[in-house]
Parts: C-alpha cells; structure tokens; sequence
C-alpha cells in the first residue's frame, strides 16, 4: 500500500484520517478504535506519571489466570481498555492478559469489526520502581459476521492474520508505536496538549543487533542453543553490549530503535517459555516484522503458530533479522526440554 506522506509532527488523528481515506473500503472503526487506544494511553500515561501520589503503588492482594499478583495499576489499565473498547463499535471481542476469558462486548452496544489482543500493563514488576513499562496490542479483523456475538473463532487465529499492532511506552516519554499496511511509525505524546504527534517515521529496524537482552540468571536452565547463542554474543569481536530492563515493550522499543536481539527460551520448568502468544508474542513479532525483523520460537516464525489457547506461552526470539535467523538456527536443533 503506497503511505500518504507525513512530516514529523502531524497528529495521531491526522495520520488516521489520511491513511483511512487511502485505504479502500475502510468503514472509519479502526480510526476510531485506534483513537479508542490512544485515550487508553492517555490515561494509564497520566495515572503511571503520579502513581506515587494516586496510591497506585503496590498490589490489589489478587492473583490473576497467570498465577501472578495483580498490581493495582494492572487493574486500572485493564479497566480503563476494556471500558474505552466496548462501547463504540468498533470491536467485537478483547483478550486480555487480567482475564480469565475472552470479554465480549455487553449486547446493548454493536458488536464491531475487530478483536484486541491486549497486555494492557506489561513489565510491572517494574512499576514501584519507576522503570519503563508499556501496554501491548494486537487487532485481528473479525471472522464472524459484524453485529453478532464473536465467538472464541475470532480470538484464536494466528499472528499473521493481524492487521495490525502496536505499543505504548510509559517511559522518560510516552511513545505509542503503531504498524499497519501503512508501515511502523511512533507518535510521542505531549502531555501539555495531550495529543500524540509524529516522531518516528517509517521505523526500520537494524538488520543487526548491536545488542543482546536476556534475563541471564536463567541460562543454565536455557536450551542449549539459546546459551552457545548468547555465548557467542560476549566475543569481543562482535562488539555487542547487553541491556535488560525486565520490561518486555521496553527492551523491544530500545532494540527496534538501535537494533537488537531479545531472547526469552525455553527452560526445563518452563517448556513454553514464560512470554505470552497472543497480546506479547502476536503483537511484537508483527510489528519486529513490519520494521524489517523477525521473530521466532527457536524452531519457527512465531507469526505461523496457531494459538491452542487464550493465555498460551512461547519462547521468544525477536529483533535484527541476522542475529534472530543465528540463534534460531542454534535453537531448533535443541531437543524439546
Ligand atoms: P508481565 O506482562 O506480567 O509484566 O510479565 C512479562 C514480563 C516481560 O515484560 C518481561 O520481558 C519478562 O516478564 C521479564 O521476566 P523475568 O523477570 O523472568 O526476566
Ligand atoms: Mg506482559
């Protein structure tokens, strides 16, 4: 699809409303359902900004389907998308990593076109520490027909049929990062006029990593490809550096940027990694691939897997295409843990 052109600094909505109009038979719900997103941002932006005052800090005291503690800001990001997707018909369906099930949108409002894939607070190990944290999303476009109920059909999918995909980071700026047909592009918000402008264009990704982030304390318990991969990331002449912030949006906006390589494998206690298919995996590898990246999980692209469940894991490899097609060609010989 030929991208109208934009300088930096156009608006979010602008960007919208141009690249709708060059899209035939588009209907105005994924503008809608973006700028839907956008005011999530806003929000979950604003409240992660005076956690410390908003007493957002700390957990709810639950558990959530992962077996993890819910944090309080999980909770209100959770809400905060789920409310601003439900009620503008624009989507059918959300998955989200804070719910059991799929949630369906109530039958009192039109049931839209898309289904979101959402994580809406990643990293949040690192919100009482004021470290990066982020919201990932996916967008299929619905298989059932519009105006009716979806059905778990709609959700389980593989990532390849996503149209689109993005981020948000809360970080020393909120950035929100967004791929479609229209190529990947980040818009940094201006929180004095609140509105997210133009300041990414056209992202391309490094063909090459000049670095490498893992959680390193788990190597010994990695598939053996994964640890001679990172073995051979530490020759001095590869001239790599290593960053991990423990935030995966995070780690994967500074390598998209500088060009990177992100390993999550598998460990004997977990098979499957510990990442999540559907809103961290789905999202990400699309977007990684949009820049000129890949992804995989260890043996194959993590866009050609078909998800078997809501809250599935899998091993991830993401990043610089060269660095990524090397490991994974360390990793798929590994026998299955
Ligand atoms: P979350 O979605 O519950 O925050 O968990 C996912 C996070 C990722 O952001 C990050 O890459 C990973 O967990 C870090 O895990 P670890 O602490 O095992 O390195
Ligand atoms: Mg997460």
């Amino acid at each position: 699809m030929t991208a109208p052109q934009f300088e930096e600094g156009t608006t979010l909505d602008r960007f919208l409303m141009e690249t709708h109009r060059a899209t035939p038979g588009a209907t105005g719900q994924f503008v809608n359902l973006m700028q839907s997103i956008a005011l999530s941002g806003k929000m979950i932006s604003a409240r992660v900004n005076r956690a410390g005052l908003a007493g957002m800090l700390g957990g709810t005291g639950d558990v959530n389907i992962q077996g993890e503690f819910v944090q309080k800001l999980d909770r209100y990001a959770n809400e905060t998308f789920i409310r601003a997707l439900e009620h503008r018909g624009h989507t059918c369906m959300v998955v989200s990593e804070e719910e059991g099930g799929v949630v369906r949108v109530p039958s009192q409002w039109h049931s839209g076109r898309y289904v979101v894939t959402v994580d809406p607070l990643d990293g949040s190990s690192n919100i009482d520490v004021n470290a990066t944290i982020g919201t990932i999303f996916g967008v299929f476009r619905r298989v059932t027909p519009e105006g009716e109920p979806a059905t778990d059909a709609d959700g389980l999918r593989p990532g390849k049929e996503l149209i689109a995909a993005g981020y948000i980071v809360y970080g020393s700026g909120t950035v929100m990062v967004l791929a479609t047909e229209y190529g990947v592009n980040g818009f940094t918000l201006d929180p004095s006029v609140g509105e997210f402008f133009l300041s990414h264009r056209d992202i391309r990704t490094p063909e090459r990593a000049k670095i490498y982030s893992c959680n390193e304390a788990y190597s010994e318990a990695w598939q053996p490809g994964a640890r001679e991969f990172v073995r051979q990331c530490k020759q001095p002449e590869r001239k790599l550096t290593a960053r991990y912030i423990g935030s995966l949006v995070a780690d994967f906006h500074r390598n998209l940027l500088k060009g990177g390589v992100f390993l999550y494998p598998a460990t004997a206690d977990n098979p499957e990694g510990k990442l999540r298919l559907l809103y961290e995996g789905f999202p990400l590898a699309f977007i990684a691939e949009m820049a000129g990246g890949a992804a995989t999980n260890g043996r194959e692209r993590i866009l050609d897997v078909v998800p078997s469940e809501l809250h599935g894991r899998t091993p991830l490899v993401i990043g610089s295409k060269l660095d990524v097609a090397e490991a994974t060609a360390m990793m798929a010989e590994d026998p299955q843990l």
